[in-house]
């Protein structure tokens, strides 16, 4: 391809490096060059296009991803000035795509520009880290055009024909000597472009996936905001009341909270700040918090709910069922925390509190049949809380009598150093004992699992305390439950579920998971959690060692492997293992528990709000959804070789 020569001046030279630098080191820019990594180019581009919406001037926004794995973003927004800049001597469209950090504060009043985390670090990272992109403005009855490889200008912007729109379109392919993977996830933009939807009212999002034959779309626009998202994450829950109680506030320090109770025993609320998942939370949600419990507590003593007597309600009791959504826009926000994904700007607490305390106050003077509905739940769970305790106490006390609180039928390992222990959690009796057999006592643990099967999300703290099942699992961890677990207790470096790959295995598995999400959530945040991979499959033949298959398309693959050896099927004896039970000890060790040669699959938590989608989606009663958060385990378990 020919190639526009380009005279570079110092100016430019300094852009250059800027954008070898963002090469070099990717991941500085964009977090990793995993999957994730790739997602996030499409989000620098799109939320362009969102700030575009937010400055008022643009509607719709369509994302395709064209076949190849090139992404393509279109917005009908006033399209990215073409002017020339007065410093670079280039147009400014093509400085905010060279310019490395043009992007991030454009404007200087532009809005809410993002200065820390990931996010805005601007298009021309996108530039730099694309094997190639073209950006169309349509503008000032113009359509322009210019493109760039690898971040280095191919063809300056220029006029290639007239339009009366305006708008700005962007297409570019990543690189894959730069990406692990160039593979995008629908499924991850479509929940990405949900969120961003709901966040921004009245904003059309579509998605269209052109890689298969028959493309597939989603189109996402909210004229409730919050109001949408949160009645779409209570979707499957039983409400407390039938609107979200809602609050906004325009001007200088936007606010948007939609609030709405729910019959079940967990606390969902997610926090944005310009449009950012603050996962770490922060002052927002503090002001939050504080203001809730306080005009909870005002509003059941002024109700005579409270008697004077009775204790406070704790916060916790407060936000037992509730669902929220909260978000701000600040404008020069301080994120701090390991992911930095925690606001740190102080004022912010005090304008959220007394804005909450304020609306929310009305609020329930306003709908007396909400607030009793409200308070009716909170003092249950204020019961439920003094049962908890008294059971822990009970669980105490007994363990305490017995032997050294570890639960009987523990196989405890010798090696008291958490971060080399493994504690494998195995369902049934025949399974156990193998497991027991084969480990390597020095570093594994082996906890049999027994008795009455309980469903977490329809569970407080105090049955749990005292189910028969799950009290081995919380002795065992050592590093207690809910407010009170302490990660730095935890007795073993890994938690392994090892189940049989049926309906029962898949049934433990889901309620260990369940259990370990509400109640030990740092546990998967931390990485602690895994899973085990039993062989389906062992092929045999005489003077060949025996070969474990662990998918189905493994055992496709040995297959062909042993044909391309001269061996064909029927001279291979084929088992199939209905469960753990079948193997004898050292094959179990083998296949599944020796850290040489086993695979587990780590249990992660990209994804807060779809992994407690999932999980309140296995509280009902139906089947057919667990069944299928089996099959899509995939969805927020990670493969990982050890
Ligand atoms: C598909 C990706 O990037 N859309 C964008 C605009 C609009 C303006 C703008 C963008 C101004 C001075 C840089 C237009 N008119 N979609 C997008 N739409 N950027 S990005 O301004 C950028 C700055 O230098 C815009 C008036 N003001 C702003």
């Amino acid at each position: 391809m020919e190639k526009f020569e380009h005279e570079y001046n110092a100016d430019q030279i300094q852009v250059l490096e800027g954008l070898e630098a963002v090469r070099k080191r990717p991941g500085m820019y964009i977090g990793s060059v995993s999957v994730r990594g790739l997602h996030h180019l499409v989000y620098e581009i799109v939320d362009n296009s969102v700030d575009e919406a937010l400055a008022g001037y643009c509607k719709n926004i369509k994302v395709t991803i064209e076949p190849g794995n090139i992404i393509c973003v279109e917005d009908d927004g006033r399209g990215i000035p073409i002017d020339k800049h007065a410093k670079t001597g280039l147009s400014a469209a093509e400085t905010v795509y060279t310019v490395l950090h043009a992007g991030g504060k454009f404007g200087g009043d532009s809005g809410y520009k993002v200065s820390g985390g990931l996010h805005g670090v601007g298009a021309s990272v996108v530039n730099a880290l694309s094997e190639w992109t073209e950006v169309t403005i349509q503008r000032d009855g113009g359509i322009h055009q210019m493109s760039f490889e690898r971040g280095k200008t191919v063809k300056p912007l220029t006029r290639i024909g007239d339009s009366k729109k305006t708008g700005t379109k962007v297409r570019f392919y990543a690189d894959d000597t730069i990406f692990e993977t160039l593979e995008y996830e629908y499924e991850v933009l479509e929940n990405r472009f949900r969120e961003m939807a709901f966040l921004t009212k009245g904003l059309s999002i579509e998605l269209e996936d052109q890689r298969e034959e028959v493309p597939r779309t989603a189109k996402f626009c909210f004229e409730g905001g919050l109001n949408s998202f949160v009645e779409y994450l209570n979707r499957s829950k039983e409400k407390l009341h039938p609107q979200p109680i809602y609050i906004e506030k325009e001007g200088d320090f936007p606010v948007e909270i939609a609030i709405q109770y729910t019959t079940s025993y967990s606390e969902s609320i997610y926090t944005f700040v310009n449009n950012i998942n603050t996962i770490e939370g922060g002052t927002h949600l503090e002001g939050f918090k504080r203001s809730l419990t306080k005009v909870f507590n005002d509003y059941a003593r002024a109700k005579n709910i409270l008697k004077e007597k009775d204790a406070n309600l704790v916060g916790d009791d407060i936000r037992e069922g509730i669902t929220a959504v909260i978000s701000v826009k600040v404008k020069e926000p301080q994120f701090e925390g390991q992911t930095k994904t925690k606001l740190g700007n102080s004022e912010v607490a005090g304008i959220v509190q007394s804005m909450v305390n304020e609306h929310l106050a009305n609020f329930l003077e306003e709908n007396p049949n909400v607030g009793k509905a409200i308070l009716e739940k909170c003092i249950s769970a204020a019961r439920a809380r003094e049962a908890a305790r008294k059971a822990r106490e009970l669980v105490r006390k007994k363990n305490s009598l017995e032997t050294a609180t570890l639960p009987g039928k523990l196989a405890d390992c010798s090696s008291k150093i958490a971060d080399e222990c493994e504690v494998y959690i195995v369902e049934g009796d025949s399974a156990g004992g193998s497991a027991k057999q084969g480990r390597d006592r020095r570093f594994q643990a082996i906890l049999p699992l027994w008795g009455k099967m309980l469903n977490v999300e329809k569970a407080r703290a105090d049955k749990i305390y005292g189910n028969d099942k799950l009290n081995p699992v919380i002795l065992a961890i050592g590093a207690g439950i809910g407010n009170e677990f302490d990660i730095t207790k935890i007795r073993y470096g890994k938690v392994i579920i090892m189940a049989d790959a049926d309906v029962d295995g898949a049934h433990i598995r889901t309620l260990l998971l369940t259990f370990f999400f509400r109640y030990m959530r740092p546990l998967i945040e931390n990485g602690n959690v895994y899973l085990a991979q039993p062989p389906l499959f062992k092929l045999s033949k005489k003077g060949m060692e025996d070969i474990y298959c662990y998918t189905d398309e493994d055992l496709d693959k040995k297959f062909a492997e042993l044909a391309e050896r001269g061996i064909s099927r029927d001279q291979v004896g084929i088992q199939r293992y209905k469960g753990l039970g079948e193997m004898n000890p050292d094959q179990l060790w083998e296949t599944t528990m020796n850290p040489e040669t086993r695979t587990l699959v780590k249990v992660t938590m990209d994804d807060a709000i779809s992994a407690d989608e999932i999980f309140s989606l296995l509280m009902g009663d139906e089947v057919n959804p667990r069944r299928e958060f089996i099959e899509k385990n995939a969805k927020y378990v990670k493969n990982l070789d050890i």
